[in-house]
């Protein structure tokens, strides 16, 4: 069991063998780095100053003239290089994920990984960035389509993946062409300055301007100027619903782009042909894993009748025995809620359901780990209909279960919140299963047959729907949100021709 000192030692450590600068850590901040273990401050992190985040944005701008005329492939080279310091350090960086995030060794090893791959999908893209080429409809012209840079990227992350969701993002605008400035959730600094440090190092073994990315620490106020700044084209924004309210129409106003990763209430549907034993491995990992602080994670379970009450029993008997405590400590499955407030927000959901008469079949209670910070013993809790708290999202362990008699019930239940980030569905059935996947299936942006709603892989592209905001990010062609797009006409008749026949010589 560690003591707050013994983070502090390991911070520091972590911190040191990356090659962080010392001077970012003072005694008295406004901004503390602190940790979910202990519930307790480790240092001060100084806090960025509304000037110098404006100097930041300053800085990539000017970055960016230069690095957009660099060549992509040549561009790929820092992300490759930025991929092998991360995976020379992957252990470190786990270990300040676990110390701020709360994370268990292996999905705190897993977020790094995550951060591995992109860097090789984005290299591999610094040599795809393809554009089309389309017939034209006059002779002796052609069509065909450019993308460019866009500008400076302001990247705003979430605590609950403080190094993955920055990899996707800036490997992606890097190779792009794009310069980075980065606000990170004030509760992860440290995580984000073991990042930055990892980049600027590997901006100076490729002889890269090491200006292409820049990182502004802080609170609200300092993501404010990275949203309101009109020299940021793209503000690629993770977090909650609530937060992408006053984003999206900010960034809007000035004409910005922004990309939107908000909240979730992602639903898996159990059908009666289901395998109980995989479905309900998969449910507690989706459900309990990260101690349901995944976007991701799996709030709600639609399952038949006639299978309920057994999916029930089952579930609640793995919530009961899940290993719970230092996320450190090799076996421990679920680690601490992210602070105290987390806590009492999950007491207050679950305090809520008797007013949609549901009950709590198991959980919710603290677990005293002797260590500081708030556990929890995930919830499973029974509803007769879906309806107020369940509609939604609550940043903690809580999965409801909803029982449907129909197929169609089931696709009209998935779909009735505001919410449209991740689902599953479990069957054996072709039918359903394809239904599922189809228009008139799940509406969210990564649906899955036979797999949890959490747990993507960087190859597809990742975001969702209604309010999870619209964006995507990752793979695919999500790098698209980060280039501007021309449309060409070249014209090598010699003649002027006008499209749609128009005729206008004297
Ligand atoms: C998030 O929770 O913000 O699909 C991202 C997943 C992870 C990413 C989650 N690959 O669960």
């Amino acid at each position: 069991m560690k003591t707050n000192d013994d983070l502090i030692d390991l911070a520091r450590e972590a911190l040191g063998k990356l090659g962080a600068d010392e001077e970012l850590f003072v005694p008295d901040s406004a901004l503390g780095a602190r940790s979910p273990l202990s519930g307790q401050q480790l240092f001060g992190v100084r806090q960025t100053t509304p000037d110098e985040a404006g100097e930041a944005i300053g800085r990539a701008r000017d970055a960016f003239t230069q690095w957009r005329l660099t060549p992509a492939p040549v561009r790929g080279k820092l992300v490759k290089r930025l991929g092998e310091l991360i995976s020379e350090n992957a252990e470190t960086l786990a270990t300040l994920v676990t110390i701020e995030a709360g994370k268990i060794r292996s999905e705190a090893l897993g977020e790094v990984q995550e951060m591995i791959d992109v860097c090789d999908l984005a290299v591999g893209l610094s040599r795809q960035l393809y554009g089309k080429t389309m017939p034209s409809e006059r002779p002796g012209h052609r069509l065909q389509e450019t993308w460019h840079p866009l500008g400076v990227v302001g990247v705003i992350s979430a605590f609950n993946f403080p190094v993955a969701v920055w990899s996707w993002n800036t490997a992606v605008a890097l190779v792009c062409g794009d310069t980075v400035v980065w606000k990170p959730s004030e509760l992860t600094s440290l995580c984000a300055i073991g990042c930055h440090t990892l980049l600027r190092r590997a901006a100076r073994d490729v002889g890269a301007p090491e200006d292409v990315h820049q990182l502004v620490l802080g609170a609200r106020e300092v993501g404010e100027i990275v949203v309101d700044d009109p020299r940021v084209a793209l503000v690629s924004a993770t977090g909650s619903t609530r937060m992408g309210r006053e984003v999206g129409p900010r960034v809007a106003a000035r004409f910005g782009r922004s990309l939107l990763e908000l909240g979730g209430n992602n639903a898996v549907i159990m059908t009666p042909s289901a395998d109980k034993d995989q479905a309900v491995n998969s449910i507690v990992f989706a459900a309990a894993g990260t101690a349901g602080q995944r976007c991701t994670s799996m709030r709600r379970l639609i399952v038949h009748e006639s299978i309920a009450d057994e999916v029930v029993a089952k579930i609640a008997a793995a919530f009961h025995t899940l290993p719970i405590g230092d996320p450190f400590e090799s076996g421990t499955l679920v680690g601490p809620l992210v602070h105290e407030d987390a806590f009492e927000t999950m007491q207050k959901a679950l305090g809520r359901v008797g007013e949609i008469g549901g009950e709590v079949v198991t959980g919710g209670e603290r677990v005293d780990t002797g260590m500081g910070g708030a556990w929890v013993r995930p919830a499973l809790v029974r509803v007769p209909k879906q309806e107020g708290i369940m509609l939604t999202e609550t940043f903690a362990p809580i999965l409801y279960v909803v029982t449907y008699a129909d197929f169609d019930e089931a696709l009209a239940l998935h779909n009735a919140v505001p919410q449209g980030l991740s689902s599953g569905i479990f069957t054996t059935d072709q039918t359903e299963a394809e239904r599922y996947l189809s228009a008139e299936g799940a509406d969210t942006g990564i649906a899955n047959v036979n797999a949890g709603t959490s747990g993507a892989e960087i190859g597809g592209a990742f975001g969702g729907e209604k309010e999870t905001g619209g964006g995507r990010e990752s793979g695919s062609d999500a790098w698209r949100s980060y280039m501007r797009r021309a449309t060409n006409t070249i014209n090598y008749s010699g003649r002027v021709e006008l499209a749609q026949g128009v005729n206008f010589s004297a």
